[in-house]
């Protein structure tokens, strides 16, 4: 994972800089090019267990206040990724966010649909690994009744490489800073273990363990989740499969997004929710 530009709160010249400093710590991520990273616009109506995590205290109101992505998984479960909730991401511990919010129904974030829900409650995988980015999951309780997304069990054939899937978020479509107002989907396929492994061997930004990680993009690259999509979903058949953890770039060719396996989690979320 990289950790989002605050560009709202710190102002245009940071967020410059930011944008500079994204496009040296990330060489060739622009050359993808296209939107999330080679995606399209989608309708909140297509994606309706599709929130955003948001704190305008925290990120400005501009776009809602969007940090992260999240996936409703219950009438009243939010998950996302451990790492939205670390203060290298929020600037400051969770727990003095003063307005944390789960933004339902809105796809246009400069727009007012929908509605902004306060968090009840919060649990960060306290087994997050901040070098591997194994664990990379917390779960958020909210009151009002969401539409949730089912997760595709251990075994679900949703996890067989090849399968078609979709990630979808509010984050950057061009690696350098450009995150998106609206609500996006890009296609990709899930990936084979052996080929995420040998593109993230131990030792590098993080390592991929197919146990809990389940990877997916293109081959050539061009369709991926960036900075901003974190927590996300990646949906199969139908099904929740991952959420967007971390990867090298965006969009790269030999780079591909790794996500959570929902799989693996699963215990986790149900003891949690
Ligand atoms: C991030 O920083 C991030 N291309 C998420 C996903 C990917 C890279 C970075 C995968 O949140």
């Amino acid at each position: 994972m990289r950790i989002r530009s605050r560009s709202s709160v710190l102002g245009p010249v940071a967020a410059l800089v930011g944008a500079l400093a994204l496009s040296v710590v990330c060489p060739g991520q622009a050359v993808a090019g296209r939107a999330v990273v080679g995606g399209r616009s989608v309708q909140m109506s297509d994606a309706p267990w599709m929130v955003a995590l948001a704190s305008r205290d925290r990120f400005g109101d501009a776009r809602s206040g969007q940090f992260c992505g999240g996936v409703a998984v219950s009438r009243s479960t939010v998950v996302t990724a451990a790492h939205c909730m670390r203060p290298e991401v929020l600037g400051v511990d969770w727990r003095e966010v003063p307005d944390l919010r789960v933004v339902v129904g809105r796809g246009d974030l400069g727009g007012e649909e929908g509605q902004e829900l306060p968090v009840r409650r919060v649990w960060v995988n306290p087994e997050y690994d901040p070098r591997t980015h194994a664990g990379d999951i917390a779960v958020l309780t909210v009151d009002q009744p969401l539409t949730p997304l089912p997760m595709a069990p251990k075994g679900d054939p949703a996890y067989r490489p090849g399968t078609a899937a979709a990630v979808y978020g509010w984050g950057d479509t061009r690696g350098d800073g450009s995150y998106s107002r609206t609500l996006r989907s890009a296609p990709v396929r899930v990936l084979d273990d052996a080929r995420c492994a040998d593109a993230y061997p131990s030792g590098g930004d993080g390592t991929y363990r197919a146990a809990s990680m389940v990877c997916a993009g293109l081959p050539e690259g061009g369709r991926d989740a960036c900075q901003g999509d974190s927590g996300g979903p990646l949906v199969a058949h139908g099904k929740l499969i991952g959420l967007v953890s971390w990867g090298s770039g965006c969009g790269e060719a030999g780079s591909p997004g790794v996500y959570t396996r929902m799989s693996a989690v699963a215990p986790l979320v149900a003891a949690h929710g």
